[in-house]
């Protein structure tokens, strides 16, 4: 069993309390001894409306602003970007905390003796069990978030009879507007200011062998042999009226035995994390050392990272299921009413970064949340393009939200004037269609990457013989001019070249494949595209970040942005770009020896970058650094504060260092770290539409199977030395045993 595992509650610290969710519907569980502590979530709690942030002097000084940066007066443009640009207002709304629930156990445990929590990973099942010293009696609490019935469950027994008592209550700090009673529910309603959602939440407790009652803002139940405690919370975002929504989901989880829910929830949850699983040789015998001693470890042992692996899908299943909203910063677990960064949607890496695994690693359909929220920002990024820079198409900036806000976010000169966020996620439009040759999802999101086309076309100006981007600016970082000025913004940051390559070219593909009739704009396209600034490699064997060679103000940053190319894009590929690779090594350790990585999603970034590199032992030291020094006693990434990307990006990496499907090929095991000399992957997914099982044994491939998922499967399979040409319909396999 794959699970997380302590012996001490988390003691009201929200950093070791334990997720569930259901895409939606999110806790944390504190797992107390004595009374029980949930945080709650619901992905659409965010405070206030949609807003037109665009700044109306935006259009007027965009030719000057180009200007002065191409006359190389960086402290002129960015005080005018700063004024002139920056959002009006400067801030997208944050996502918030639903509330909390707390039980109180009514002292039937007073002086806890053994006890236990775990979250088990196979079936999505919180578990709490804590012994009374005094009475002798063993209770157990149960947990789980339900996706079809859209509930959070907890079940309540004891070894005892008659031994359950608990008083629920839910609220929402005072942030909330009126609560009301029925027989044996509460519920709380409240508002998330002018123009923003209502939102409703409610409990309700269903007991065995005693009544049930409602006392205050409190339901109540003494003396029982079972009680389930149901919650869910809906808002306006989604449904007219919150409050007949929630209280039409509790009564109808409340007509249904709890084995059945229970039973229901696991099937379901088994569907999405049965697809893939990693098996790495490991002491079974550190399935009984608990979790944060494991991650204390001087050696941290493969049973670890399995766990680490399953966790990352299982949050990935439990905060993006199709329907809902993407992951955000955080998931959808947030305990606070103004959190870091809003807990938002950051554009400039950290979205992209929740879904690198979704394709490689059998979560697909955990992706189409993002091209839904997609949709929304395309729609007011057109407005944002015309209005701010006069171009037709859309644009999106460094943020959005879940209104899919498009203007600039922020006064941060470093991040806030960079028009590559609508761009960049267009990109795993294509990236979805090359795991699963989906083409009626092609056809459907076909607008969208022409719209975020069509926008460069009128924005790209003509540079030394180049198509480049102004303003610009290489995600978050700064250099120094010459006569030691220092500056972030510029034009034809290498990053966006690098973004603008993949973009236009995946768009000619798409078009040629749907069979876009537009010739005269496909033939603009191709001839931009080949005119965007190349990859380039500066003095120090580096490749360069910006357009020319500056001194970098921080040489450690953690945006390693111009490795783009190397990851998540194949400019740059170990065997194919060998000087290249050579560039992006130098690149990465000059960053690593000036302090990079310093953050959970910057650490998980460079995991990729080797595993790219195929450089299974950097990649390896890499990801146990991110367990160190990045990762909470729960598991989750930190930055500081707790950020969900660095998970995601490590997951992902996990996988790109067993199979590698880029660049028209895919190799297998291409950056198996020695600490790995055993292992199994079923379920691991590669362009050109096929799944794979692989084993391995004494660091070589034993095994493996190609299963095509499409009808059109077709890839060039890399085993060592050998290469396998497959093309493969819907079903139809691929097996090898070695040695051949
Ligand atoms: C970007 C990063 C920060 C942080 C924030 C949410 O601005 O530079 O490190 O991850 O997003």
């Amino acid at each position: 069993m794959s699970r997380l595992f302590y012996i001490e509650p988390a003691e009201e610290d929200w950093e070791k309390a334990l997720p569930i969710g259901n895409g939606r519907l999110g806790a944390m569980i504190y797992g107390e001894k004595t009374t029980e502590h949930y945080q709650l979530n619901e992905e659409t709690v965010w405070f206030g409306g949609p807003m037109n942030r665009i700044n109306p002097d935006a259009r007027e000084n965009l030719s000057r602003v180009r200007e002065l940066i191409f006359a190389g007066k960086i402290p002129e443009a960015e005080r005018l970007l700063k004024y002139a640009f920056t959002g009006t207002p400067q801030s997208e709304r944050p996502y918030q905390t639903l509330g909390d629930m707390y039980l109180d156990l009514m002292d039937t445990v007073t002086e806890p003796a053994e006890y236990e929590r775990e979250l088990d990973l196979h079936k999505a099942v919180h578990r709490v069990q804590v012994t009374d010293k005094k009475t002798g009696i063993t209770y157990r609490r149960e947990a789980f978030a339900a996706a079809e019935d859209n509930v959070l469950v907890t079940r309540l027994t004891a070894d005892r009879e008659r031994s359950i008592c608990v008083g629920a209550v839910i609220g929402r700090q005072c942030f909330y507007d009126r609560t009301w009673q029925e027989k044996d529910a509460v519920y709380f309603q409240g508002n998330l200011g002018e123009g923003g959602v209502g939102l409703c939440a409610g409990v309700m407790v269903v007991a065995e062998g005693a009544d049930v009652q409602v006392m205050g803002e409190h339901v109540i139940v003494q003396g029982a042999e079972a009680a389930t405690v149901l919650v869910t919370a809906s808002t306006t975002f989604r449904e007219k009226d919150p409050a007949a929504a929630v209280r039409q989901r509790l009564q109808k989880a409340a007509a249904v035995p709890y084995e059945k829910l229970k039973e229901k929830h696991v099937t379901e949850y088994r569907q999405w994390f049965d697809t893939c699983r990693l098996e790495l040789a490991c002491d079974g015998e550190k399935e009984h050392m608990p979790t944060d001693e494991r991650l204390r470890q001087a050696e941290i042992d493969n049973g670890l990272l399995q766990t680490y692996f399953d966790f990352g899908r299982y949050l990935l299943i439990s905060s993006s299921r199709p329907g809902g909203l993407p992951a955000n910063l955080q998931g959808i677990w947030n305990h606070q009413l103004a959190p870091p960064w809003g807990s938002k949607y950051t554009i400039n890496i950290n979205t992209e970064m929740n879904y690198w695994p979704a394709e490689s690693l059998g979560l697909s359909a955990c992706h189409q949340p993002l091209f839904e929220l997609l949709k929304r920002m395309a729609e007011n990024g057109e407005k944002t393009a015309r209005d701010m820079y006069g171009c037709r198409g859309f644009v999106a900036h460094h943020n959005t939200d879940i209104w899919g806000d498009t203007a600039p976010q922020d006064m941060y000169i470093p991040a806030t004037y960079w028009v590559m966020g609508g761009a960049w996620l267009c990109t795993h439009v294509w990236e979805h269609y090359e795991f699963t040759r989906d083409e009626k999802f092609l056809r459907e999101m076909y607008p969208v990457l022409k719209s975020a086309v069509l926008f460069f076309t009128d924005f790209l100006v003509e540079h030394q013989g180049y198509y480049v981007t102004c303003p610009s600016v290489s995600p978050e970082n700064t250099y120094i001019l010459p006569d030691g000025t220092r500056g972030c913004n510029g034009f034809g940051a290498s990053m966006d070249n690098e973004i603008l390559r993949d973009l236009f070219g995946q768009f000619l593909k798409a078009a040629r494949l749907l069979g876009e009739t537009d010739k005269p704009f496909l033939d603009k396209v191709q001839d931009m595209q080949e005119k965007l600034p190349p990859l380039r490699i500066g003095s120090k064997g580096q490749i360069l970040e910006w357009f020319e060679e500056y001194e970098e103000a921080e040489p450690g940053h953690r945006h390693i942005s111009h490795l783009y190319a190397l990851h998540p894009s194949s400019q740059i590929m170990a065997d194919q770009t060998p000087e290249l690779a050579e560039a992006a090594r130098v690149t990465l350790e000059r960053r690593l020896s000036h302090g990079g990585g310093h953050t959970g999603w910057s650490r998980a970034w460079i995991i990729n970058m080797y595993a790219r590199l195929w450089e299974g032992e950097k990649a390896y030291d890499n990801l146990i650094a991110l367990l160190k020094q990045s990762t909470l006693s729960n598991l989750f990434d930190y930055h500081p504060p707790f950020q969900i990307d660095g998970n995601f990006g490590a997951i992902a990496a996990m996988g790109e260092m067993l199979l590698q499907s880029n660049g028209g090929r895919t190799v297998v095991l291409p950056a198996l770290p020695k600490a790995w000399p055993e292992g199994k992957i079923y379920g691991i997914c590669g362009r050109g539409g096929l799944r794979y099982a692989l084993a391995w044994k004494d660091g070589e491939l034993t095994e493996l199977t190609a299963e095509a998922v499409t009808d059109e499967a077709h890839t060039i399979l890399c085993i060592g030395e050998e290469k396998y040409d497959i093309s493969l319909k819907k079903g139809e396999r691929f097996s090898i045993t070695m040695p051949i």
